[in-house]
């Protein structure tokens, strides 16, 4: 069986001449961030990777086909679209073969850029267990991923809306490497401590494409999550962001919000509570996790 998969102009080019390949995910696109900012987010991510030496490769599923890299007006379409699947490892399969479009999650992102031979991904924020998951359940499927397909995530730690002790409890069962950058601490997304320590730190990208390369080596199945703080000079303080996160919590419980709704509905809460400063917070260390992924897959090309 061919698989509907298609690659972009740039990426094929990429490929052939054995450049340095970026995933970048479609979720965040989509049902992260509000138009106009989400395009132009998406726009200067790539940018950034190309500015690093790699290529950029934006996943999304349009009309049932896979595509490794989005033109600009296909970036587009999907930023303004509605109705577009939110894919994850569960719904991936049955949206290509039902002909619709849907935004690749983290998992979904992983298991595409696997099959396009891509090792590197960069995102925002990865999703991760639910404050509340002892009753709700609400464990997202991105960590089961890390634990089984075989690709280095760049982010920037989880979005602290989550329970974060819990998310690397989890990430620790699942035998995921999680990967501090530049600090002992484990980053919580819009800030650069969460309080509590990463298991790993690696300060050199070059180590990180080796280990990302040894666990291939020893057989280990699974990725790695590389935890990148957002720059100093974007992140909103711990005490500035919390009262933003316990209200918006507060009111998706109020309104029942559940499954996939929970971290698109609580993102916009919190970007209209912080009058957009957790947006251009958000925007600020996506760009910064595409310029430390562009220098892993550096290191990670043959011939390194
Ligand atoms: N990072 C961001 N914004 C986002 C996401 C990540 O900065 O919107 C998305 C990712 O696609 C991630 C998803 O996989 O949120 C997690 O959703 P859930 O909690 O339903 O698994
Ligand atoms: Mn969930």
């Amino acid at each position: 069986m061919t698989l509907p998969l298609v690659y972009s102009p740039e990426v094929e080019a990429a490929r052939a001449a054995g450049q340095p390949l970026v995933a970048l995910e479609s979720t965040i696109i989509t049902h992260g961030m509000p138009w106009p900012q989400n395009a132009e987010t998406a726009r200067a991510v790539e940018a950034e990777v190309r500015a690093a030496g790699a290529v950029p490769a934006t996943i999304a599923v349009l009309q049932g086909v896979i595509h490794i890299g989005l033109t600009d007006t296909q970036l587009n379409a999907l930023a303004q679209a509605q109705d577009v699947m939110k894919l994850s490892r569960a719904d991936l399969a049955a949206c290509v073969a039902t002909g619709r479009s849907g935004a690749t999650t983290v998992a979904a992102t992983m298991i595409c850029a696997h099959l396009a031979g891509i090792a590197v991904f960069a995102t925002g924020g990865i999703g991760g267990v639910h404050r509340g998951a002892e009753l709700s359940f609400d464990i997202s499927a991105d960590l089961q991923e890390l634990a089984r397909t075989p690709v280095t995530v760049v982010a920037a730690g989880a979005k602290a809306i989550l329970d974060l002790p819990k998310t690397l409890e989890v990430l620790e069962t699942l035998g995921v490497p999680v990967i501090a950058v530049g600090q002992d601490a484990l980053p919580a997304f819009w800030s650069r401590d969460s309080g509590l320590r990463a298991p790993l730190r690696m300060d050199d990208p070059a180590q990180i494409a080796a280990a990302h390369r040894m666990r291939g080596a020893l057989g280990i199945e699974g990725g790695q999550l590389v935890a990148n703080p957002i720059p100093e000079v974007d992140e909103i303080p711990r005490e500035a962001i919390v009262p933003a996160i316990e209200a918006a919590l507060t009111e998706a419980e109020a309104q029942g919000i559940s499954a996939k709704e929970v971290t698109p509905f609580l993102l916009d809460r919190i970007f209209a509570r912080t009058e957009g400063r957790s947006l251009a917070a958000n925007t600020a260390l996506v760009l910064n996790n595409a310029r430390l992924a562009a220098a892993i897959a550096r290191a990670l090309a043959p011939g390194r």
